[in-house]
């Protein structure tokens, strides 16, 4: 069935010029792109975004380096659109990930792991819904 799932091309992709080449890789996986957009979190955005984390140890500096440099935020459909992003984008860690991945591919670090993916339909919906108003889903 249907369904969407929601990415953010992470501020290092953007700044080493991997914008396209993920865009390229994600229609290739049969994703449809719904909705496209370019910004630069502010930190209260990057705060609010991440919010189930913000007792993690890492969270200062995620928000720091998610509000580093533009991202680029996409809402996304395809069959298991969720389970399937998860699985092309590999874990957490890149040097984790399975080869083939986009964050072994294109990850640097934990942190600098090129790309977000929604955990499940419901958070998709409610991260979409963070940057995207519904007439802007096409
Ligand atoms: P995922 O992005 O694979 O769903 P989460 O939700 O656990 O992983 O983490 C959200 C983001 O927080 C990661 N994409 C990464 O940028 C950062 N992060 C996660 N774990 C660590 C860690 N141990 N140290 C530094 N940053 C981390």
């Amino acid at each position: 069935m249907s369904q969407r799932t929601f990415t953010i091309v992470k501020p290092d992709s953007v700044e080493k010029g991997n914008l396209g080449k993920i865009l390229a890789r994600l229609e290739a996986e049969g994703f449809k792109i719904l909705g496209l957009k370019r910004l630069h979190m502010s930190t209260s955005q990057a705060q609010g975004f991440y919010a189930v984390h913000r007792e993690r140890p890492f969270f200062g500096d995620l928000v720091k380096y998610m509000t580093s440099g533009p991202v680029v935020a996409a809402a996304l459909e395809r069959a298991d659109a969720v389970p399937h992003l998860r699985k092309v984008m590999g874990a957490t860690d890149p040097a984790k990930a399975d080869a083939g991945t986009i964050r072994k591919e294109f990850g640097e670090s934990i942190e600098r792991n090129a790309i977000h993916g929604s955990d499940s339909p419901e958070n998709a919906a409610i991260e979409i819904g963070f940057f995207f108003s519904t007439s802007e889903l096409l």
